[in-house]
């Protein structure tokens, strides 16, 4: 890709870690009526994506690397105070991590804040959470689903061995899996696990929040 071309305003900010002209940004962003979906997926997301071709193609170092992810990361939270009012307003609790070993941990917040924004309490356990930890804690807050994301194809055995466990522990537990580590194979796994579905990025994830139907009067 030529850099050059990238539209992307968010991309030199990034890279020359500029954390408050990303604030800025954002802020300006809000205050034009930019929905959530349209900051994250059509402006961080794809900053970030063209990070990583920067660091694939050697022109950038794993530190700016590191810095753009941690710029990101203050944008993402703090757009969370400016975005999120509902929390927890209605009856259903979600728990989101990134599959142990895997250390990628944005892509998980965004789907984090997405369940947040739509009235669920959402556990954010981020990156690395390992197999059993996630398991004590499920079997601790009982959510009414799991999100889990896996980033780096790597770690398909760690996503299936976390689905079996899951399912030995708590049968009826419904999945959520995504990450771009899935976009060869999510629907192959998917298709593999009874209760597991693939959901490619927030809008696939918006759709499938507007039409779920649980169970909204568990127990406290
Ligand atoms: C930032 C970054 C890092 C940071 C992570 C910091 C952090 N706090 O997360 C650091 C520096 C730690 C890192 C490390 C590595 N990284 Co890295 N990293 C990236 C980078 C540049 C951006 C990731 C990101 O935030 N993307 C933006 C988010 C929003 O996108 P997303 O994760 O795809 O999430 C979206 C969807 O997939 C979906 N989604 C995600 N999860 C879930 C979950 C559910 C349930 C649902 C429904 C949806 C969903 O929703 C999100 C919104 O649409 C990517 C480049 C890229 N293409 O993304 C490389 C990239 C992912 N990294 C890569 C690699 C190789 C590595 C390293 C192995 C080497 C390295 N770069 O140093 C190490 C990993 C070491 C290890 N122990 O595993 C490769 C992976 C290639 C591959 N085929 O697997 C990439 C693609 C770079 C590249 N072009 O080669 N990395």
């Amino acid at each position: 890709m030529n850099r050059q071309s990238s539209n992307n305003e968010l991309l030199p900010i990034l890279l020359n870690g500029d954390r408050n002209r990303g604030l800025e940004v954002v802020n300006r962003l809000l205050e034009e009526g930019k929905d959530v979906i349209t900051i994250y997926e059509g402006v961080i997301k794809p900053a970030m994506y063209e990070v990583g071709e920067l660091w694939e193609e050697g022109k950038i170092s794993v530190a700016s690397e590191h810095l753009a992810s941690a710029i990101v990361e203050t944008l993402l939270g703090h757009l969370y105070y400016r975005i999120i009012k509902n929390s927890g307003t209605n009856k259903m609790v979600v728990v989101v991590t990134s599959v142990e070993d895997e250390v990628h941990q944005i892509g998980a917040k965004m789907v984090s804040d997405m369940f947040e924004i739509h009235g669920w309490t959402s556990h954010f356990l981020g990156a690395n959470t390992p197999i059993d930890e996630l398991l004590d804690f499920v079997t601790k807050v009982n959510p009414t689903i799991i999100g889990l994301s896996m980033s780096i194809d790597l770690h398909t055995r760690n996503l299936e061995k976390t689905i079996l466990k899951i399912r030995e522990r708590i049968p009826e537990m419904p999945i959520l899996i995504g990450g771009q580590g899935l976009h060869e194979e999510g629907k192959e796994i998917m298709l593999k696990h009874n209760g597991v579905l693939y959901l490619k990025d927030l809008q696939a994830l918006e759709k499938f929040l507007n039409q779920a139907h649980y169970e909204k009067d568990r127990p406290n």
